[in-house]
């Protein structure tokens, strides 16, 4: 147990016997409406203006979710969600994606802002009720058509509570393409099953995937392997990748499920594209590998996150931030219809 403070907040260390237990659960409840709230009004408004527009059946819409108390090394994804809008919307660049949507129409991109993760988490609310709290936030996005949920990362533990939303909202699992040097599958990780190393196992175990393709591994240990074989995961590793290339750039996903999910770690990337990342892994994907992947698979890509992007180890000029915005916009105009 000697790793259980890393994953217990100071607040859950402090209470003691002087404070009433229901106390504190009022407060903490009061703070999880307010913050639910606060991502159901926007969502709502974001769904009535693409509503009142007309012509749009399906838009992406950006919801941070910044967790990074869930990675075995850094914790500088819960810093990330911030610096890919800036990134975003900068100015060194147009606002036109490569597939030519533009990212300042509405019906193409809004936003419903961030979980306030750190302030809940300061109230002493433990990780089963945040996984949950994010969970909800989905939903809340979800219950606004055309919104689709783009969430931006925060450390991958964050892919299950997502993952989960999506499937229970739209009643079946669906299909995942999943970009990362990592499978994200151990059981548990230093014994954290919600570690950002064992997001996969609870998304197989609960049923939420269909297809579980994993894309660009490259740091894979026998339990990786193993947990994938037992989860009937397709696991692509970069070794052979020049013969898998044809296959996964032409990929088609989704049918006979409830739609494609994408969740890209930024480490999928090599390091030379992507050095602000965690858990820099030699040997990965190219930018235009990945965007190949993306245009060119076929699906309805019902949400996708981007994650794992850590601004306290980007470059100064940060470089990976337009990496992960980049990745971000192509998302937006792939999920937009
Ligand atoms: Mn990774």
């Amino acid at each position: 147990m000697k790793n259980l403070g890393r994953f217990t907040h100071y607040m859950q260390k402090i209470i003691t016997d002087n404070v009433p237990l229901s106390l504190l659960e009022k407060g903490q409840n009061r703070v999880i409406d307010a913050s639910l709230t606060l991502i159901r009004e926007r969502a709502r408004l974001k769904g009535e203006l693409l509503r009142a527009l007309g012509g749009c059946v399906a838009s992406s819409s950006l919801l941070g979710v910044p967790v990074g108390h869930n990675s075995s090394f850094l914790q500088g994804p819960a810093f990330a969600p911030p610096r890919i809008r800036e990134a975003i919307w900068c100015g060194s660049t147009n606002s036109t994606t490569e597939t030519g949507k533009e990212l300042k129409d509405p019906r193409v991109l809004t936003d419903v802002g961030d979980v306030p993760v750190q302030e809940i988490r300061d109230c002493g609310v433990d990780d089963d009720r945040l996984m949950n709290t994010i969970t909800d936030s989905v939903k809340l996005v979800m219950d606004e058509a055309p919104l689709r949920p783009l969430v931006l990362g925060g450390d991958h533990s964050i892919s299950f509570p997502v993952v989960r939303a999506v499937a229970e909202k739209l009643g079946g699992p669906v299909d995942v393409l999943h970009l990362d040097a990592h499978p994200d599958i151990y059981q548990s990780f230093e014994g954290n099953k919600y570690s950002h190393a064992s997001s996969f196992a609870r998304i197989m175990e609960g049923g939420y995937a269909r297809r579980l393709l994993q894309v660009g591994l490259r740091s894979i240990t026998k339990e990786g392997h193993e947990q994938g074989k037992k989860f009937g995961v397709e696991q692509f590793e970069m070794q052979t990748f020049s013969r898998d290339r044809d296959l996964l750039e032409n990929l088609k996903l989704g049918e006979g499920a409830k739609g494609v999910y994408i969740s890209i770690d930024v480490d999928c990337l090599d390091p030379a594209f992507a050095p602000g990342v965690s858990h820099i892994e030699p040997g990965g994907l190219s930018f235009r590998d990945v965007l190949n992947i993306l245009h060119n698979l076929q699906g309805d890509v019902v949400a996708a996150d981007v994650v794992e992007f850590n601004p306290q180890r980007d470059t100064v000029d940060g470089m990976t931030a337009m990496v992960a915005a980049k990745l971000v916009r192509e998302l937006a105009a792939k999920m937009s219809k």
